[in-house]
């Protein structure tokens, strides 16, 4: 690691914009996106007194009302429909100063090429909030940073659960659903932010500086945002960037240590590994049934401090929720948190919804809600857990590749169900590598524009994989997709699927009754 480097993106006013008493007033800001960040980018924005305008592709009832909350508070003005966003707006007829995206829009996008190319700084949400994290009179909160490809939520969710059992006052924030503004502005203040942030929110941050931050796995995914494998990489690695006490990476996944070696890092910062087995000095990991520390303790070349033991994280716990646990304990215990209030965080944890989650068994046949797997890195957990499996998959591919995936599968699946308005490379990597596997494609249906079939499809789905999986099977709903082409988001394809299993179940109890 080397040391503290100056990012030398922003330069004169932007540059000075370091705390919330800082000089807003006045600033000529484009936000971008009126979701969740957008609209509390904007908001900040305007509270700091800056020109605000904000765009939008989407003019439906929903962004009409946060427009009208947005110009009540004081926007300069808010622009609705697609053909706002095909070039970059004036503010009170002169060019912005700074563009903050929301982290969905790709750097690709025309306005976002035409800011560059004006060379007018674009920040996200994060970026700011970071900015404005000090305020005169409160307490300034300490950032705990989490990115990875899987297990973000769950890690974020640790993290929070073992600072609040310490009895400190912690939220999660950032990509987990609560906008970081939020959490920064909130008027009691927190003690400690754990920070969940993608891949998107890294790539349009520059000053970040955590007490401690961890990578937890790579894996493809959002290729087509990034470009490329190696840009997401790139992104992926700027959670180091600037950390203050401990860089934490994944012993057992090469990539994530020499993300670590590369950083620009405070003076001083360690390098601190977790692993599943037993951990080298300056580690954190496992031995016999307990999760241990071997980094944060005095005497680490010698001993190891107990922090919980296997069976605090549940009955059956896999390995990458060992590896979470261990994640999330690396960043607490470089804040100062006891062992103690480790173990009491992770028993505290409830385990995040849609992840593995078993919600039947129906005549043997057991039906596994995994709609958190979004990517074929995360479906690969939850698929070798089970034999023989009816999968069902598909939806937005992302751009990923699949056959890794389906060739290790292979001779676990007893039939795949195609879900997904596309899964066409889903499709091609079975055709090569699971040539004798039956696969039944759910038709996508009419769908008028605007309108998500997600129940209906969900619903013919699980009929299909009724029709076929026989006692001892298992029905995993793991799609190694994202939602977006037939659902809101995943939680809403994950409770399509429990309610297509609740009626399937209810329907079986009523035809045994009858008999
Ligand atoms: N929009 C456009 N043009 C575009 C793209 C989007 O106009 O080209 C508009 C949409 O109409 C919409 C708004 O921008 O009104 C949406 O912005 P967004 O997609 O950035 O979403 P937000 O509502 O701001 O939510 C974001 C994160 N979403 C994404 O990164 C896609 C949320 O993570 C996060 O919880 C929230 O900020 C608060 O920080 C969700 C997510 O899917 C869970 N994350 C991805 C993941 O985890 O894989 C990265």
């Amino acid at each position: 690691m080397g040391g503290r480097a100056m990012t030398g993106t922003n330069s004169g006013r932007l540059q000075a914009l370091d705390s919330w008493d800082a000089d807003w007033a006045g600033l000529r800001v484009v936000v971008t996106g009126i979701g969740l960040s957008g609209f509390s980018a904007a908001d900040t924005l305007i509270e700091l007194g800056a020109h605000v305008v904000l765009v939008d592709a989407v003019e439906s009832e929903q962004t009409l009302a946060k427009a009208d909350t947005l110009r009540i508070v004081g926007i300069r003005d808010v622009l609705l429909g697609e053909e706002h966003t095909r070039t970059l707006p004036l503010v009170g007829g002169q060019p912005p100063e700074l563009v903050v995206t929301s982290p969905g829009w790709s750097p690709r996008h025309p306005l976002l090429a035409a800011a560059a190319q004006a060379g007018i700084p674009i920040w996200g949400d994060v970026e700011l909030a970071w900015r404005v994290r000090r305020r005169a009179g409160r307490r300034t909160a300490e950032w705990l940073t989490i990115t990875g490809t899987n297990g973000k939520t769950t890690t974020v969710g640790l993290v929070e659960s073992m600072l609040q059992a310490a009895g400190l006052r912690a939220i999660a924030a950032g990509n987990v659903g609560t906008p970081i503004l939020d959490a920064v502005r909130d008027p009691v203040g927190y003690d400690v932010i754990a920070v969940e942030l993608s891949s998107f929110q890294l790539h349009w941050s520059s000053s970040l500086s955590p007490l401690a931050s961890v990578c937890l796995n790579v894996a493809p995914d959002h290729v087509d945002w990034h470009g490329s494998f190696g840009q997401y990489l790139a992104d992926k690695a700027k959670v180091y960037a600037n950390t203050q006490i401990a860089c934490i990476y994944n012993a057992e996944q090469r990539e994530t240590e020499a993300m670590v070696e590369e950083a620009d890092v405070v003076e001083g910062c360690r390098a601190v590994g977790f692993t599943t087995g037993i951990p080298a000095v300056s580690m954190l990991g496992v031995v016999d049934d307990l999760l241990v520390d071997r980094a944060f303790i005095e005497n680490r070349r010698t001993s190891a401090a107990e922090l919980a033991a296997l069976s605090d994280l549940g009955d059956v716990v896999p390995r990458h929720l060992v590896a979470n646990a261990l994640a999330a304990a690396g960043l607490v215990r470089a804040y100062g948190i006891e062992p103690g209030a480790v173990r009491a965080g992770i028993r505290n944890f409830k385990h995040g919804a849609h992840r593995i989650q078993q919600v039947a068994v129906i005549g043997g046949v057991r039906w596994i809600n995994d709609s958190k797997a979004t990517n074929p890195h995360a479906a690969a957990a939850s698929l070798s857990a089970y034999d023989p499996v009816v999968w069902i998959a598909g939806g937005l591919s992302k751009g990923v590749n699949y056959d890794v995936l389906v060739t290790e599968h292979a001779t676990r699946l007893r039939a795949v169900v195609l879900i997904g308005l596309d899964s066409s490379d889903l499709q091609g990597s079975l055709r090569r590598h699971a040539p004798d596997v039956p696969v039944i494609s759910v038709p996508p249906g009419d769908t008028e524009e605007g309108q998500l079939p997600g129940g209906e499809v969900m619903a013919a789905a699980v009929a299909a994989a009724a029709g076929i999986a026989v006692a001892g099977d298992t029905v995993l709903m793991a799609p190694a997709s994202a939602s977006m082409d037939q659902f809101p988001s995943y939680a809403h394809r994950g409770d399509a699927f429990i309610a297509a299993v609740r009626r399937l179940q209810e329907g079986q109890e009523q035809t045994a009754e009858e008999h």
